[in-house]
């Protein structure tokens, strides 16, 4: 069996065709070549295992070892969107020698902000992206705007490019979100049950490394099928009594789509721990406080209690959207 070519990797733990199960396979082998061997080629990892990986390289799905050393940071050993180096072999797999420095990461916290021991280490969900799709439905489940505002905040962190996308306009309208007019962030509404507005989604992804990100049942994986023209993700009907989605991605995976760029369906996240952002410049992530924060009487104002807070004048003065200055603060007390 050769490469896997146009099939999705297999997902969880299962063995490709090309490679026998085996128990003493726990994924290790040893470092015999250096890093640097003229052989190993580029590939990007596709998909993550226990102790193993799945590389795309040439089009093509490779299911590979790592080797010992490969792993750059033993907290966040080897994520989707990562570059390595890999040596193929000629059954579809490979080892991988090295993984490289990441560019861009999309970051969310283990646990609470607070500075406990071993309390709000980071987890990056993928790496190297310059694009997060923030997917939202207008119904089922429930739109809340605070949860695009999060992932707002982590896009800034990460220095990725946001694009918010409203799914489902078949079921209802698309909420307002002039909140967000004072943002340079695209919108596109969707469906990925008639087709709208996927060519418009299609544009802003074609040549970039994009992330789908949001709540589960939002719909990420219904769009990559979409996007790709085949059932390459599984999807899953939302529970219909708390309008909640129940997970049925659980494993990020990369795609490459037509016309150049690369796209990644992730697990939703369904509960927030925080990030790597303290209290302190939690501001400076809401780009429209901008310059205002300068006319604050107090220099490290907070825009909460202080007096003459130019922030807080300009949200009750309407120049500043309220459902905004509302996220900030419940982000701040950690909610
Ligand atoms: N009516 C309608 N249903 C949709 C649309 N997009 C997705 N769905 C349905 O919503 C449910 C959840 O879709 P998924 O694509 O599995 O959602 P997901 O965001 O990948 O969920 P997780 O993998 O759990 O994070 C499925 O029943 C889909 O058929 C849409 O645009 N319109
Ligand atoms: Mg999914
Ligand atoms: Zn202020």
């Amino acid at each position: 069996m050769g490469k896997r070519r146009g099939r999705p990797p297999a997902s969880g733990s299962s063995n490709p065709p090309h490679r026998a199960p085996s128990r003493e396979d726990d994924g290790r082998v040893d470092a015999i070549v250096s890093a640097d061997e003229p052989l190993l080629c580029d590939a990007i990892v596709a998909m993550v295992h226990k102790r193993a990986c799945t590389v795309l390289y040439e089009g093509a799905y490779w299911r590979c070892k790592v080797a010992d050393g490969a792993f750059r940071d033993v907290d966040n050993a080897m994520v989707v969107g990562d570059h390595v180096r890999f040596l193929p072999d000629d059954k579809g797999g490979g080892v991988v020698y090295r993984t490289n420095e990441r560019t861009t990461r999309l970051v969310r916290m283990r646990e609470g902000r607070q500075r406990r021991a071993g309390a709000g280490r980071e987890h990056v969900l993928a790496a190297n992206i310059d694009r997060a799709v923030i997917v939202a439905a207008t119904t089922r489940p429930t739109f809340r705007m605070k949860l695009i505002d999060r992932y707002l905040v982590m896009c800034q962190y990460g220095g990725i490019a946001p694009v918010i996308c409203i799914n489902k306009c078949d079921l209802d309208t698309p909420p307002d979100l002039g909140a967000y007019d004072l943002l340079d962030v695209p919108v596109v509404h969707t469906s990925a049950q008639t087709g709208e507005g996927i060519d418009e989604l299609r544009a802003l992804l074609v040549g970039r490394f994009s992330v789908f990100c949001g709540h589960s049942g939002v719909g990420k994986s219904s769009l990559t099928n979409r996007l790709l023209g085949r059932e390459a993700m599984e999807i899953q009907e939302v529970r219909e009594h708390d309008g909640r989605g129940r997970h049925t991605t659980t494993v990020s995976t990369l795609f490459p789509i037509e016309g150049g760029g690369y796209i990644v369906d992730t697990p939703g996240i369904r509960s927030w721990g925080l990030w790597e952002v303290d209290a302190e410049t939690l501001k400076d992530y809401f780009p429209e406080f901008g310059d205002r924060s300068d006319s604050c009487h107090f220099r490290d104002c907070k825009h909460t209690v202080e007096p003459y807070c130019a922030v807080r004048e300009a949200v009750d003065s309407g120049e500043l959207p309220r459902q905004r200055y509302l996220s900030y603060l419940r982000m701040l007390a950690d909610e």
